[in-house]
């Protein structure tokens, strides 16, 4: 969804808040290709900064724009993350602010660890991912041998588990970490928090793609503008 002028204004406008010596988190999808571009326009330009990847395919992407990369244990801090995000919370209410579901690159694990470290974590999206309730399927990054005892505890929490299959290969898709990708419809989920609370502790489970408080801003791009969340 969302039309690929929308994204590149979000990505853009992310890209442009980063100075020299920023040590910048990579996220992974479309959107944040977007902020990438930018970036590696800008290091041509000149801009001296570090990029944390968080997948192979973002990893890719930052050495084909020749934005040099590094990783996680070789810096001290990040500065600031750009990542997507499948679904954004678009509405003040406090308990879901800035919650998203992330995971349709099957990269939150890593996303997570790179946004979540950041001293600022901005997402960029197009307008088809806002909505008042989260209600997406939930991406779960899933031991491969664990999957199906993760299967009936997602259904015990009244989820509805499907194992993500591959395009271009037969079977499941295997994420960067060797692992499989559990996505757990559970209709509208009016308490974030607390389901991701509770995905977190099945034994099994990698990591989850509900993002709650997480974020710091929200640009979202439109076909003609920019709309800008702070949280
Ligand atoms: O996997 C993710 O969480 C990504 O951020 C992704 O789902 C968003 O991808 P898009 O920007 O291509 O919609």
């Amino acid at each position: 969804g969302g039309t690929d002028e929308a994204k590149r204004r979000a990505g853009e406008r992310a890209a442009r808040a980063v100075e020299d010596g920023t040590v910048v988190g990579l996220g992974t999808g479309s959107t944040t290709a977007c902020a990438i571009d930018a970036l590696g326009r800008a290091v041509a330009d000149g801009l001296e900064i570090r990029a944390v990847p968080t997948s192979f395919q973002s990893r890719r992407l930052a050495l084909e724009a020749d934005i040099p990369v590094t990783e996680l244990d070789a810096v001290d801090r990040i500065d600031l993350a750009i990542d997507g995000a499948d679904q954004v919370v678009d509405q003040p209410a406090a308990s879901a602010h800035g919650a998203l579901i992330k995971g349709g690159g099957a990269a939150h694990t890593r996303e997570k660890l790179i946004d979540a470290t950041a001293e600022r974590f901005v997402v960029v999206v197009d307008p088809s991912k806002l909505t008042d309730e989260l209600d997406r399927s939930v991406p779960l990054e899933v031991l491969p041998d664990a999957h199906s005892v993760v299967g009936d505890r997602v259904r015990e929490l009244s989820g509805e588990p499907t194992l993500r299959d591959a395009t271009g290969k037969d079977g499941p898709v295997v994420t960067d970490n060797g692992n499989l990708v559990l996505d757990c419809a559970f209709g509208a989920i009016s308490e974030p928090g607390d389901l991701a609370s509770r995905l977190s502790r099945i034994p099994g489970v990698v990591e989850h793609g509900l993002f709650v408080g997480l974020a710091d801003a929200t640009y979202v791009g439109t076909d003609d503008g920019l709309e800008v969340r702070e949280y």
